[in-house]
C-alpha cells in the first residue's frame, strides 16, 4: 500500500485530500504544519509527500529545502499546493526540487492523476533497478559450485540471507559507512573509502568480515559489489555541492575483476550519476592483482580508459615482488595498517613505511597510510611525506548523516 504524507494547515483542506486518498486505498499521513511535516517525513518515510506552500511558520518551501537535506527524503516524490495559479511560487517550487504542483481548488480527478504520475515513475526506476538485480543474482546462482562443502550451516543461512536482501534493496539494509581520507598537506578530507555494512533484522549490525567472504564463495559479491558501487557514486555525487572533488574510494574485490560485466558495469555508475571519473578510485588488492597478469593488465587499461583511478589496497602483506608496480597501471598505493601501526617506535615498520614512501613517489603514485591510531605515527609520516593518511585518528567510518555533518563543519587535521 502507498503511503502518502499530506502536510497542510487548513483543517478542511487536509480532511478533504485526506478521504480522498483513503478511498482510493492510500494510506495517509497527516502534518497540521511544516515542522511536523519534516519530522513525519523522516519518520516514515512516504512513497510521496504533498505540502501546502503558506504555512505560519515553516512554510511548505522550507519543508522542500529540510528534505533536500536529507538523503533519504530527498528523494521522495513532492507535489505541493498553492492557493492561485501564482507563478512566482510554481516557480519556486518547481527550482527547488519539487516534482509537480496542483492549485487549490482542484477536484479529485486532478490530485488523483498527479500522484499516480509521480508514483509510476518512482516505481519504473525501482523496477527497472530490481530487474537488473535480479539478472545478477540469477547469474550469480548459476555459477555457484553444485556443493559449497567450505561453507558451514550459518555461512549457507548468511549466504541465502544475503541473497534475498539483494533481492529487495529497498529493504536498505545494506548500507555504506564512510571513513574520511585527509591530505596531509592541508589537512582537509578530500576523499572517502565506502565500507560496506548489513543491518539485518534478526543478526543485528553485520560487519563485512561476517559476510564479505561468504558473498565472494558464492559468487553474490558481483550484485553485492554492483549496489555498493551505485550506492557510493550517487552518495559522491550528492556531496559535490559540500565538497567539490570529493573522491569515493571502493573495494572491488577478485571475484568482481573477472567479471565480465565490470566494464560495462563501472561505466554505467560513472554516467548514471553523472560523476566526474577521475573521483571515482577502485581499490584492489595484491592478491587480486597477480592473480592473472594478463586480464588484470586489461582491466586495469579499461578503467583508464573510463578515467577511473585505481588503488593498491593493504599494501605489503600479500606478495613481495614489486615488478607489478611498474608494469601495471595504477594511481595510489594503500600501505596495509600493520606497517603503519607503532611505525614511530618499531624500527621495522619505520624503515618499511619510508622505504614504500620513496619508491611510491619515485614511481609517481600517491600514498595513503592506512590505519593511523596515534599522533606519533602522524607526525612520523608527515616528516616522511606521505600524501593522504585515513585512520581512527581523525575519524573511524561514519554513517552517510554523520559523514556529511563532518564534511560540513570543515573540520581539518591539524
Ligand atoms: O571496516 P571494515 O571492517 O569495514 O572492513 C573490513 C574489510 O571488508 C576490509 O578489508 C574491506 O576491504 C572489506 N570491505 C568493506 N566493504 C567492502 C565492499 O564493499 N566490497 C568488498 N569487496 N570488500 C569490502
Ligand atoms: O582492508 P581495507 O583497507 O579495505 O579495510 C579497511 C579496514 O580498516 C576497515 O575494517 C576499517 O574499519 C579499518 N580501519 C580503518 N581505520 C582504522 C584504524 O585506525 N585502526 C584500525 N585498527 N582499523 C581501522
Ligand atoms: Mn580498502
Amino acid at each position: 500500500m502507498n503511503k502518502i504524507l499530506v502536510i497542510e494547515d487548513s483543517v478542511e483542506v487536509l480532511d478533504n485530500i485526506q478521504q480522498i486518498l483513503e478511498l482510493e486505498g492510500f494510506l495517509v499521513i497527516t502534518a497540521a504544519n511544516g515542522s511536523i511535516g519534516i519530522e513525519q517525513a523522516k519518520q516514515n518515510c512516504p512513497d510521496l509527500i504533498i505540502c501546502d506552500v503558506m504555512m505560519p511558520e515553516v512554510d511548505g518551501y522550507g519543508v522542500l529545502v529540510a528534505l533536500q537535506q536529507n538523503i533519504t527524503t530527498s528523494q521522495i516524490p513532492f507535489i505541493f499546493l498553492t492557493a492561485k495559479a501564482e507563478h512566482q511560487s510554481v516557480r519556486q517550487g518547481i527550482e527547488l526540487g519539487a516534482d509537480d504542483y496542483l492549485t487549490k481548488p482542484f477536484n479529485p480527478d486532478e490530485l488523483l492523476r498527479a500522484i499516480a504520475i509521480r508514483l509510476r515513475k518512482k516505481s519504473f526506476a525501482k523496477q527497472h533497478y530490481t530487474q537488473q538485480l535480479q539478472q545478477e543474482i540469477e547469474a550469480a546462482r548459476q555459477n555457484l559450485p553444485f556443493s559449497t562443502p567450505s561453507l558451514s550451516l550459518e555461512e549457507i543461512a548468511i549466504a541465502n540471507a544475503l541473497r534475498q536482501t539483494l533481492e529487495s534493496p529497498e529493504s536498505n539494509q545494506l548500507l555504506l559507512y564512510y571513513q574520511p581520507q585527509v591530505d596531509l598537506k592541508t589537512g582537509e578530507i578530500i576523499g572517502a573509502e565506502a565500507l560496506v555494512r548489513w543491518q539485518h533484522p534478526e543478526y543485528g549490525f553485520l560487519f563485512p568480515d561476517k559476510f564479505i567472504p561468504i558473498a565472494e564463495t558464492t559468487g553474490l559479491i558481483v550484485p553485492l559489489g554492483n549496489l555498493v558501487l551505485q550506492l557510493a557514486c550517487q552518495q559522491t555525487k550528492k556531496w559535490q555541492s559540500i565538497r567539490n572533488n570529493l573522491s569515493i574510494s571502493v573495494n572491488v574485490s577478485a571475484h568482481q575483476f573477472s567479471d565480465a560485466n565490470l566494464k560495462l558495469t563501472v561505466q554505467k555508475v560513472i554516467r548514471d550519476n553523472n560523476l566526474n571519473a577521475n573521483l571515482l578510485d577502485l581499490e584492489i588488492t595484491e592478491t587480486t592483482l597477480i592473480q592473472d597478469p594478463q586480464l588484470t593488465n586489461d582491466i586495469l587499461n579499461i578503467f583508464r580508459s573510463l578515467g577511473a583511478r585505481v588503488s593498491i589496497d593493504d599494501f605489503g602483506i600479500g606478495y613481495s615482488s614489486l615488478s607489478y608496480l611498474q608494469k601495471f597501471s595504477l594511481d595510489t598505493i594503500k600501505i596495509d595498517r600493520s606497517f603503519v601501526s607503532n611505525v614511530d617506535t618499531n624500527t621495522g615498520n619505520a624503515a618499511i613505511v619510508q622505504a614504500v614512501i620513496e619508491m611510491a613517489h619515485k614511481l609517481n603514485f600517491n600514498i595513503v597510510a592506512e590505519g593511523v591510531e596515534t599522533r606519533a605515527e602522524l607526525n612520523f609520516l608527515r616528516q616522511h611525506n606521505c600524501d593522504i593518511i585515513q585512520g581512527y585518528l581523525f575519524s573511524k567510518p561514519l554513517p552517510v548523516h554523520e559523514f556529511e555533518q563532518l564534511l560540513i563543519s570543515g573540520r581539518k587535521l591539524d
